[in-house]
Parts: structure tokens; sequence; C-alpha cells
């Protein structure tokens, strides 16, 4: 017999549920809705679309290169970190070139595997590039690098204002970002703010709901002096930056992009490993010297070329190198493993965690969402005949009733408890939380591994009961938030029933 699924099922249901309605939309015979309506249905067909947004220099290129494991985005002052790219999922590697015109111009890849510096045509004349790479990543979200929200009424940030959705009305419905990583360095200054309140502006305007909006501290390894552990000072400032950022973003979590692309990239090599094993057995009085600064780093005499050891630092920073000939001294031998530990240091892996759990796992609710939020817009476009608008707003309204769309309310009912627009007891809230969060019953009920069914159906009751009895007093948000979560652990129940009566037939056949 066929075993059901344990978790919420992953494929598009929600955006089937929208795609019918695109399709009843087309039938009504207005144009311009039909226009509007096409690239809504192409966009649910497409991966989930997360923009990388923040200031010029936060480290965004960086953090895309080290996610999708290639040196492809240049993180230097060159003229494409001036262009919004796009980073999608094709076996065969190519760059199309988007014009502003529509026309749309094929070039390749560097030999060195980066974009190519020269375009065939004027900068202003490029509306942005499509890079297609087989990186398995990109099958299931589409990265969008940014140039950066510095001048945002400049015209690089009218692109990656148009990038994120902020466009006029009646463009809405093209090409926009439903999720965001906002990216902001450690290094804080005097900026900064006005780049966080340019981001609040252009994420509101978009409708991003902070759900969807992940905050990353970037360069968390130039938070360290030679004594100190950077992380220490990185996981306080994400945690005070969670808190100021609240009702923006989710969450927020360090990385530091630079050793993570290098390593992701492959481009720490034997040759880099022989170098640090040198350093490494130099006197340490010497070496605790050469560490002092970036410039005692490369100046001062040493067995190590003066390029190799320039080279070290472009590719690892201060941070790495340091953890690197740390290792070594401690026994660690060779590329393999120095990349294990540089890998794990630059906790890339949390952030392609919270990539794959907040936005992937999620993208056919987070996309159901973006969609019939932009079909609601369109009711509201003059340019569309008025029966028609009518009729769209209407039909959306009886889709979000649908009781299918049950997920977009779990959704919404996270985004109310990560933002505190909902306030339940500390321990409920947490319970509730981890249930709206996870996929797996053992985890949203943070049960023991070996927990059976009668005893997941035991939790998802006692939560169920808990939540219902704090919402006959609670206040109406709190309340209602509440009675999601309630109904949540009754899908929860039927689920785990149906999983273990088809198991028990299974094992009588
Ligand atoms: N030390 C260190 N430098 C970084 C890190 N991430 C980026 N950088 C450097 O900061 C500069 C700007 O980075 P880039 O990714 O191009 O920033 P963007 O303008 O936001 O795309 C480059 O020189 C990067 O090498 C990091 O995690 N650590
Ligand atoms: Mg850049």
């Amino acid at each position: 017999m066929e075993r059901r699924p344990e978790s919420r099922p992953q494929v598009d249901r929600l955006s089937a549920v929208v795609l019918e309605l695109c399709d009843a939309a087309t039938v009504q015979g207005d144009p311009i809705l039909d226009g509007h309506v096409s690239q809504i249905r192409a966009a649910l067909q497409q991966p989930l679309r997360v923009a990388v947004v923040g200031r010029v220099n936060a480290g965004k290129s960086t953090l895309v290169n080290a996610l999708i494991k290639r040196r492809v985005a240049p993180t230097l002052a060159t003229e494409c970190t001036q262009l919004v790219t796009w980073y999608r999922y094709g076996v065969q590697e190519r760059v199309e070139v988007h014009l502003l015109s529509g026309e749309v111009n094929d070039v390749q890849l560097e030999p060195t595997g980066q974009l190519p510096s020269n375009w065939s045509a004027p900068l202003d004349e490029i509306g942005h590039l499509e890079v297609y790479l087989s990186q398995s990543l990109l099958k299931s979200v589409t990265i969008i690098d940014t140039p950066g929200l510095n001048a945002i009424s400049g015209h690089n940030s009218g692109r990656t204002t148009t990038a994120l959705g902020i466009q006029t009305a009646s463009e809405l419905a093209t090409g926009h970002a439903e999720a965001v990583l906002f990216v902001f360095s450690s290094a804080m200054h005097a900026g900064e703010v006005d780049v966080l309140h340019a981001f609040q502006e252009v994420s509101l305007g978009a409708g991003h709901p902070p759900v969807n909006v992940l905050g990353v501290l970037a360069k968390a390894d130039l938070l360290s002096d030679p004594a100190t552990d950077p992380w220490i000072m990185a996981d306080e400032l994400a945690r005070r930056y969670s808190v100021a950022l609240a009702g923006h973003v989710s969450e927020v979590e360090p990385v530091a992009g630079l050793i993570a692309e290098t390593i992701g990239a492959g481009k720490f090599t034997e040759s880099d490993a022989a170098a640090l094993s040198l350093l490494a057995a130099m006197p340490p009085p010497e070496l605790a010297a050469m560490f002092l600064s970036a410039d005692r780093f490369v100046s001062r005499s040493c067995p190590v070329s003066t390029a190799h050891r320039r080279s070290l630092l472009t590719a690892l920073g201060r941070y790495g190198v340091q953890v690197a000939v740390a290792a070594i001294q401690g026994g660690a031998r060779g590329a393999v493993a120095l990349q294990q530990l540089l890998g794990d240091r630059s906790r890339i892996d949390t952030i392609e965690d919270r990539v794959h759990r907040r936005f992937a796992r999620r993208a056919d609710s987070i996309k159901a969402e973006w969609a019939l939020n932009r079909l609601s817009a369109l009711a509201y476009e003059r340019s569309i005949a008025r029966p028609q608008r009518l009729w769209l707003a209407d039909s959306v309204e009886m889709t979000r009733l649908k009781p299918v769309m049950q997920d977009l309310l779990e959704l919404a009912a996270l985004n109310d408890l990560l933002t505190g627009s909902a306030r339940l007891p500390d321990e409920l809230g947490a319970s509730l939380r981890c249930l709206l969060e996870h996929d797996e019953p053992v985890e949203r009920l943070a049960a023991a591994p070996t927990a059976t069914a009668p005893e997941l159906i035991g939790a998802a009751r006692a939560l169920s009961d808990a939540l219902v009895s704090f919402a006959f007093s609670a206040a109406p948000q709190d309340e209602h938030v509440a009675r999601i979560g309630s109904r949540a652990c009754q899908r929860l129940i039927q689920q785990l029933s149906e999983t273990r009566v088809s198991d028990e037939e299974g094992s009588l056949s």
C-alpha cells in the first residue's frame, strides 16, 4: 500500500490553486489583466526568487558566490557590480543580457568562470543579467544579486528597487523578488542607518512580510582582533540587530562570507595549506607580531612569499589565516582538513539552512501569498475594466477562503509571532513557533526522535488544548493566532492518524 507522506506536501499545492484563478482570469478577456496574469503565472511556475539586498560593499556578492559555491559575481568595484544579476538554474551554463529594449543577448562567462566585464551594450541600456548555472541550490531558489541601496533615489538603487518590486502599480505583476536576504556588514557606519530606512521603505513597499526577510550580518570575521574570537561579538551583535529589526526581518545570522566564498568555490589549494604550515612553524612571538595588522602580515620577513601572503589574506582575511594556522598547530594537515574546518567556521551552513528552511521549503506558500497579493493589487489597477476588477477582487477573496489555503494563514500567524504583533505566553509561544516553523511532526512538536504516532498525537492534542484555553481570554490578535495554531494541531493530528492507519493496513497486507 502506498505510504502517505509524513511531512507537509512539498509540491506546489497552493500555487496550483492560484494558477486555477489565473486561468479563470484569462477567460475574462481583458488584455491588460491577461498581460499581468501571464507574468504572475510564469512566476508561480519558477523557483522562488530571493533578492540579496544591502548597501554597496556590505558583502552581498561575496555571499551570493558562497551560496552558489562559485566565484561568478564580481566582488570588487567593477562595472557589473552595478547590474542586477539573476542566478538561475540551467544545465547549460550561459549569461543572458536583458536590455531595457526587451532584446536579449547571450554571452559567455570568462575563462576564469567570472562574469565578463565588457558588455555589447552601454550599461544604461541593460536592464539586468541572467546567469544560468547548474548549481543544485538554484533548482529551488533563484538568487538576485543587487547593486546596493546606498542612494535610494540614484540610478542603481532604482534598478535594485525594480528587482524588489518597487514599481508603479501597473508594473506590480512583473519580475519581483518573493523573499529577501538583507545583508549588512558588522563594521557599522553612519550610512548604515540610512540604508536601513531605505530598506524598510523598500521591503514594506514591496509587501515583504518579515517572515520572508532574513537578516545577514556579513563580514563577521572582521569583528576580531588577534586576541578575541569574533563569533562572541558577532553573536551578540546579531542578537542586538534581531531585536532592533524585529518588525522587518525574521532573524539575523552572522556569517564570514569571504571564507565561505573561497572554500565553497574551491579556491583553497594544497599550496595554500603548505604556505600556512610554514607560518604555523614560525616562532610564536614572530607570528603574533605578524598578526597584529594586515600591513605587518605582508611586510614582515617570513618563509612565505609576500605575494602568497597577500593572496592568503585576500582569500581568507586575517581571521581565516589565523584559524588555519592555529588548526595546523593543533595537528590539522592538508588542504582538505583545512577546507572543512574553515568552511565550518564561516557558518555558511547556517545561512544555507535558513535559506532552505525559511524560503525553499516554504516556497509554495510564499509564492501563493505573493501571487494573491499581486492579483488583489490589480483590482485597483484602473487600466483594467471595472467588471473584471470587481470579479478579480471577489475571486481572490474566495480563493483565500478555501480550506487548502490554511497554510497561508499559518505563515501569517508565524509572521505575527516573529514580529511580536501577536504575543503568547513564553512557553506556549515557543511551542507554536516550533509547530509553524518545522515540517516533520517530531520537530513540529519538539518530541523525542523515538516518539510513536500515539505519543505525537497526544502531544498535538495537548498543544491544541493549551492554545484554545489561552484563546478564550486573549486579546483579538493573540486569539486569532492561537486559533490558527489550534487548527494546525488538528490538521497534524489528522495527518498522523492517516499515516498510522495506512501503516497498520500495510503491515496487515
Ligand atoms: N574580511 C571579509 N571581507 C569580506 C567579506 N565579505 C566581503 N568582503 C569584502 O568586502 C568587499 C565588498 O564585498 P562585495 O561582496 O563585493 O560587496 P557588495 O557590494 O555588497 O556586493 C570585497 O572586497 C570583499 O572581498 C567577509 O566576510 N570578510
Ligand atoms: Mg556586489
